[in-house]
């Protein structure tokens, strides 16, 4: 890794954006660019909300909630103490400040913005360095097929905490949806391409189903490192473990290799999953075996720089 190498990392929820975290840390901001899910973005309440880029942008700002990952941390109810006394729809918890997020969001996009724009106005707000980017401009919705019928994400993953049987996922909007242009340019000019350890099915997934980003992160030099997000078996955070097997998938680092086959070469494996490095090998992944999980900070920066020695 040279300095002025330029890094492109897609990022989805919390486990994202924990490498985000350390990559920013690591490397001068402006050679960094993070493209981040929108397929878990729904309207609530009349507002746009968009969980991931949220995640990521209050992670780097240090503004993120450390319990739960997502909204902002030492954060106050009172907006949803209201809304319950109206009885109002209380599934989905907004906090206080992270409303800012929101209105301003909404806001924005009611003036004629994109997404894009709106996203890189609030993060330029926060002081953020680095560019953080949607997928798309275009809605593209996480449609989850399960046994109860198809939900719209959020009301898979947080009023049915994701217990329904999952049996597919289809991608609403994707075949009309673009890339910005942004993001174009960063993989086109990317000297390296990270997927960080988010959930292969609900957080990278949506991303590689805006139409041309496949070919264009395949018609790429720059090598493609994954993150598993899979250790010993288990989802270091969220559904992906159960969902894997919902899908038949094998729960280890060889069923994430395989799921995301087009557009990894190269994979960060948890020292407890060192058995799979032979497999991977043999299935043509290089293979890096490391402590993945990432506690504190300072696993977030540490990880970061074992992957750019790598
Ligand atoms: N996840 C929950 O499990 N319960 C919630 O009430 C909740 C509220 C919420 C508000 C804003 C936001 O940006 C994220 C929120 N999340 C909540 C997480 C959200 O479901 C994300 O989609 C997940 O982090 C998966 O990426």
């Amino acid at each position: 890794m040279h300095s002025s190498d330029k890094i492109v990392a897609f990022a989805g929820g919390v486990g994202g954006a924990k490498l985000a975290y350390g990559l920013y840390h690591t490397v001068p901001p402006e050679n960094l660019t993070l493209i981040v899910n929108t397929g878990d973005d729904f309207e609530h309440l009349g507002l746009h909300i968009s969980p991931d880029l949220d995640t990521v942008m209050y992670t780097l700002a240090d503004l993120a909630n450390p319990q739960t990952g997502w909204g902002v941390r030492a954060e106050s109810w009172g907006m949803m103490s209201a809304l319950t006394r109206y009885s109002g729809p209380s599934w989905f918890n907004l906090g206080d400040q992270d409303m800012a997020t929101h209105l301003l969001r909404t806001l924005g996009l009611r003036q004629g913005h994109s997404l894009q724009w709106v996203t890189q106005d609030l993060c330029q707000r926060l002081a953020i360095r680095c560019a953080i980017l949607p997928m798309s401009n275009q809605p593209i919705r996480t449609m989850v097929q399960t046994d109860d019928g198809e939900l719209a994400f959020q009301h898979y993953f947080v009023e049915q905490r994701a217990q329904p049987i999952v049996t597919g996922l289809r991608f609403a909007g994707a075949e009309s949806a673009e890339l910005t242009p942004e993001v174009v340019a960063a993989i086109e000019q990317a000297n390296l391409i990270i997927f960080c350890p988010s959930n292969p099915m609900l957080s990278i997934a949506p991303i590689l189903a805006v139409p041309k980003l496949r070919s264009l992160i395949q018609a790429s030099r720059a090598p493609k490192i994954g993150v598993s997000p899979i250790v010993g078996g288990q989802a270091i955070k969220g559904p992906a473990a159960k969902m894997m097997r919902e899908l038949n998938l094998d729960v280890s680092p060889v069923g994430v290799a395989r799921y995301l086959a087009e557009v990894v070469t190269v994979w960060v494996i948890d020292e407890a999953d060192a058995v799979y490095a032979l497999p991977l090998h043999e299935l043509g992944w290089e293979v890096l075996v490391t402590a993945t999980m990432m506690h504190q900070a300072a696993d977030k920066i540490r990880l970061a720089n074992e992957i750019l020695a790598f």
